[in-house]
């Protein structure tokens, strides 16, 4: 790697080294990028990556709120705008107990590169908490947002910064969020969140729409390939809110999801996850009880206590709950069992060493910043909807969805492909987003 790319990366290790995550997501794109660097001698002039790597700003702040049992709890938040060079600030609040400021960090840096892919003007950032909401009521979970809002409402605006969710914010907390915003603003600003319900401002599509676009992705990524969805078997991960969309526009279109995880195991369905078992999902989602094992009863099928889907033999994996789930065993099963095509729809989802393993063995593999990019597309359509005082319909939106994922795919060709023919898509998505 060149001279100047080796010492920013010494510097980001020995100023992050508390923060894993980070360093990991820096490595890889550094990596990426190494050979555009290479052609700009004038960027360590102007001391670009020294830039890129530290967030403009990055705060924290208390959040007391009140239990159910009068009890008064306090919570870390923190909100992170990494870049806004090419629009205002844009990326998720994630809410889980593992949350500090290196998976903050981490996400909002490849929120730059992955805003940056959509072709949309949105910079990057993400936010959070290590607040738990599994077992929390519905007031409990009301007041927590409030209190969120109460510190986060002076940083944010539709022109500033404009979050959205992540792993445990979904429609409900936006709406509390939103709800806060609008009592101390005293203004109707609904462009500042999305992710938003219908009824004031949301877009339609938004729900499915980081599953959808990763169907999309996997879609081009196949018929680049001479391959097709339908009949495909697909291993996924998590139970959310993607993995709901993933199961959805799979069964549309004719392909079968097998698998679904939680924090307790496994589910193995291999008639597939379609029709009313797709709902079921969101309602065990919705239990607040964080397991899968439930579906398993229900339906009459094979529960896997504490393993993960990628020993299952598929067509297609799509990790869709969260970083590192994915390692250099599991690469090494799935590719042993003839797997065609990897898709990260959570972020960072595969830990380096089995990235490597998928494109040492050309496996086709496409990273979270391309997959999953069509639920922060759809969040920059809700943007301008709301700017416009409009609303699209699904199809409308669904469309302009599926040409942005058509897009990315387009440009992780135009900078991915090896020249042996090999399509390194991680390397692709890197370079057009940066
Ligand atoms: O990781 C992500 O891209 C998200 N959680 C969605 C961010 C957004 O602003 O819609």
């Amino acid at each position: 790697m060149n001279e100047y790319i080796e010492r920013v990366l010494a510097s980001v290790r020995e100023k992050n080294a508390s923060e894993p995550e980070f360093v990991q997501t820096v490595e890889e794109v550094f990596k990426s990028i190494a050979p555009v660097v290479e052609r700009h001698p004038e960027y360590e002039k102007n001391g670009l990556l020294e830039r890129l790597v530290e967030p403009e700003r990055m705060f924290s702040f208390r959040i007391a709120w009140v239990d159910d049992n009068g009890k008064v709890q306090v919570n870390k938040g923190y909100r992170c705008q990494f870049n806004g060079s090419i629009g205002p600030y844009k990326g998720g609040l994630r809410f889980h107990p593992s949350v500090y400021s290196g998976i903050v960090k981490f996400l909002g840096f490849e929120q730059i590169f992955k805003n940056s892919l959509t072709g949309l003007p949105i910079g990057g950032a993400k936010g959070g908490s290590d607040f738990n909401p599994n077992g929390k009521s519905d007031g409990e979970i009301m007041r927590f947002c409030q209190a969120f809002m109460n510190n986060l409402y002076r940083f944010i605006g539709p022109d500033i910064d404009v979050p959205a969710g992540d792993i445990g914010v979904g429609g409900r907390e936006i709406g509390y969020l939103y709800g806060q915003y609008r009592h101390i603003k005293g203004v109707f600003e609904n462009g500042v969140l999305t992710g938003k319900g219908q009824s004031y401002g949301g877009s339609n599509i938004r729900p499915e729409a980081t599953g959808y676009g990763a169907v999309y992705y996997a879609e081009e990524v196949l018929a680049h390939f001479g391959e097709k969805i339908e009949g495909k078997t697909i291993a996924i991960s998590g139970f959310g809110n993607v993995a709901w969309g993933v199961a959805k526009k799979a069964a549309q279109l004719g392909a079968r999801v097998v698998t679904i995880s939680g924090p307790d195991g496994y589910v193995y369905d291999p008639d597939g996850i379609c029709g009313e078992k797709i709902d079921y999902m969101l309602e065990l989602r919705a239990s607040g009880n964080d397991i899968v094992e439930p579906y398993a009863e229900k339906y009459g099928v094979q529960f896997f206590p504490d393993r993960r889907p990628w020993e299952q033999k598929v067509d297609i994996a799509l990790p869709c709950a969260t970083q590192n789930e994915l390692d250099e065993d599991d690469a090494r099963r799935l590719i042993d069992n003839g797997v065609l095509c990897v898709g990260e729809i959570s972020n960072m989802g595969c830990r380096p060493e089995a990235i490597d393993l998928f494109i040492k063995n050309h496996i086709m593999y496409g990273p979270g910043k391309a997959v999953n990019a069509g639920g922060v597309a759809t969040s920059g359509l809700e943007m301008t909807q709301n700017a416009m005082h409009i609303s699209w319909s699904a199809e409308e939106v669904d469309q302009r969805l599926h040409g942005i994922m058509r897009d990315i795919h387009t440009q992780c060709v135009k900078y991915g492909t090896e020249p042996d023919g090999y399509i390194n898509y991680m390397k692709g998505a890197n370079i057009a987003g940066f």
